[in-house]
């Protein structure tokens, strides 16, 4: 039986490759942070007690800060394959929190790396880098692909640069398998709160529910090429299985603004929006309510959506368009699921969070709708 270990497996992504491996018949290790309530959400669904004698997911207390920590873990595990996807992944938190961003993201892929080359596994462990299109920040090139130049534009992306090169150095000086995989936003109904897409979908459907009057946004103008986390975790696997490691981009190879991400959310919510007014004036107003059962609080010239440049970021990326043409030619990757397919489920699953907590509402329970 293959053992895999996963860094970051309480995040969006990790949870996803963790079904994914198991599925596939791995014993699935995963490092979770110490913190002082619970934070599995994620994984509860396929978490097995350690009581259990066939038990295939393990959990392990540890952080990408601590070095002794991590090498006592793959040395207890001796994995066949590291997935390194844990990290402070907000661009705009790594503007406020750059010295820790950096020790997490840049330094913390390093103590893995280090880690299976001190235990003598360089040669049994193979090794993913969750890197990122933020590598190309200031765009060189469009559509970005695996030669394009990087230009990062935050403490987040620098950190992830150092964590790519480390990553190809420990591959060419070491002969180990280790491979990046360059991978655009990807997301889904189990997204952070605080990023753009969820952050959207959550908004719109406690504005429709009667939870929230207003969604306060920062720039509208950003293009993105936002995919499911679920085909790309699929990819982080593949890029595993292949004879020889290499770097890869996955992308969708289309891209929208943040402002028409809005728009196929309000749809999405039973709400039809048009925007107007520029820059910080700029707001979203409903000119039709479309399905009323889903949206039975909001009215015709409501205001729905405005700027706040508190989420405006000292430095933009406003522009990402990924090509994924090696992954589909090596490796026969294909994205399956479309940008309105997936803004439908994320939608979907946060009107029924909007639902339930509008009953608790009703009943008098706290209901927390904050967001940042
Ligand atoms: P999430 O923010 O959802 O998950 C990050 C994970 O890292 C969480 O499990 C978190 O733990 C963990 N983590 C944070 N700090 C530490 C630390 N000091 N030590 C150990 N673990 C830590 O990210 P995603 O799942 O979206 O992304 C996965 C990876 O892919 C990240 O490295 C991200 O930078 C990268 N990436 C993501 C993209 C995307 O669009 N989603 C695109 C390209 C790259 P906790 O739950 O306790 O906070
Ligand atoms: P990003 O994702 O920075 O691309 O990083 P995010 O969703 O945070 O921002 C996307 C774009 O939307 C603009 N934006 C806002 N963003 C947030 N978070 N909140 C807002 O209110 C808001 N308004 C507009 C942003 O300025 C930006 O242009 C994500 C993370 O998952 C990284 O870890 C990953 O590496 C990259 O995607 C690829």
């Amino acid at each position: 039986m293959k053992k895999a270990l996963i860094t970051g497996i309480t995040g969006q992504d990790g949870s996803y490759l963790a079904e994914l491996l198991l599925e596939k018949g791995y014993e699935v290790h995963g490092i979770k942070r110490r913190a002082s309530s619970f934070n599995t959400d994620r994984i509860d669904h396929i978490y097995q007690s350690p009581h259990e004698e066939q038990a295939r997911f393990k959990l392990h207390y540890g952080d990408l800060t601590d070095t002794s920590n991590l090498t006592r873990i793959i040395n207890a595990v001796q994995p066949d394959e590291v997935y390194n996807l844990g990290a402070q992944s907000h661009v705009a938190v790594s503007f406020e929190s750059p010295e820790y961003t950096a020790d997490v993201d840049a330094i913390g892929t390093l103590r893995l790396l280090e880690a299976i080359r001190f235990l003598g596994l360089e040669k049994k462990t193979r090794f993913y880098q969750a890197s990122t299109s933020e590598l190309f920040g200031l765009v060189q090139e469009i559509p970005q692909k695996e030669t394009t130049p990087f230009y990062p534009r935050s403490p987040y992306a620098a950190a992830k640069m150092y964590a790519y090169w480390i990553t190809v150095n420990y591959r060419e000086s070491y002969g180990m398998y280790a491979c990046n995989g360059i991978l655009f936003n990807h997301e889904s109904p189990r997204r952070g709160e605080t990023f753009v897409t969820r952050k959207i979908t959550r908004g719109v459907a406690n504005i429709a529910q009667g939870l929230e009057e207003c969604l306060y946004l920062g720039n509208m103008d950003a293009l993105r090429d936002w995919g499911h986390a679920k085909d790309y975790v699929r990819m982080q696997w593949m890029m595993l299985q292949q004879e020889q490691a290499e770097d890869f981009v996955i992308a969708t190879g289309k891209q929208i603004t943040v402002r028409e991400f809005v728009k196929m959310s309000a749809s999405e919510a039973g709400l039809e929006v048009e925007f107007s007014g520029e820059g910080v004036d700029e707001i979203a107003t409903v000119t039709q309510v479309l399905d009323s059962e889903k949206a039975p609080s909001v009215n015709p010239g409501d205001v729905i959506v405005r700027v706040d440049p508190r989420y405006f970021r000292p430095a933009e990326v406003e522009t990402l368009l990924g090509d994924p043409t090696k992954a589909k030619e090596k490796l026969g990757w294909e994205c399956e699921i479309s940008v309105e397919e997936m803004c439908a489920e994320m939608v979907a699953a946060d009107l029924e969070n909007a639902r339930k907590h509008a009953l608790l509402k009703l009943h008098g329970h706290t209901v927390s709708v904050a967001v940042e």
